[in-house]
């Protein structure tokens, strides 16, 4: 566990030239936690047995209390990859206070935020480092790596806004970020998508 002081202050050292083994602990999300989140699961389920689960994300766990008032902020770390054409990318979700807002910083590497609101509206955002992006309110937010180094941001967000993972883990996102085979990246449409 930590000394964070969420009523009195405090610092704390994200370590990022040694990966994130600093003081903060870190929530890791392997590949075998994941394979529905890629469009071709199957090819995701051969990369668990085949390379050995990787590594796609790990994020900060502070330990902010979910109340009103307080921030919750951390630091990610989204590795590179793909499985079949799609980047590796977070899970992501909706705040389960759907009018909570975020902001990420990019620190370095370079992505995508990819949004969608409850009503089918969908917007992509690149994210590349010096870079704020502003999630805002209704929208849910996922980040892919479409480079070849890690991405890695700060965000911060109400820490009484909470997480719904379930909807998008049911319905899917609209889009998907694929490799253009340019060394860029572009938008599919997601063939899985449901209107649960
Ligand atoms: C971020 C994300 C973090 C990991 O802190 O939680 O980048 O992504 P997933 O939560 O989608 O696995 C955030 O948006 N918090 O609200
Ligand atoms: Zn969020």
């Amino acid at each position: 566990m930590n000394n964070f002081n969420w009523d009195t202050g405090f610092s704390v050292d994200f370590d990022l030239q040694t990966g994130l083994s600093g003081q903060a602990v870190t929530t890791k999300r392997r590949l075998s936690q994941m394979v529905d989140t890629f469009y071709d699961s199957e090819a995701a389920r051969k990369m668990v047995e085949e390379q050995g689960d990787p590594l796609v994300y790990e994020f900060h766990e502070l330990g902010c209390p979910e109340r009103a008032g307080d921030l919750a902020f951390g630091t990610t770390v989204l590795y590179p990859g793909k499985v079949g054409n799609e980047f590796f990318c977070t899970k992501g979700h909706f705040h389960t206070v759907l009018e909570t807002a975020e902001v990420y910083y990019t620190l370095s590497g370079k992505g995508v935020m990819v949004m969608e609101n409850p009503e089918g509206h969908t917007v992509e955002i690149p994210m590349s480092k010096g870079g704020a992006v502003y999630v805002p309110r209704r929208y849910a937010h996922r980040t892919v790596n479409t480079g070849d180094q890690p991405l890695i941001f700060f965000y911060t967000f109400a820490a009484d806004a909470g997480h719904d993972y379930g909807t998008i883990e049911t319905r899917g996102y609209h889009h998907l970020i694929t490799d253009d085979g340019k060394g860029g990246w572009k938008t599919e449409d997601n063939p899985h998508w449901r209107d649960a």
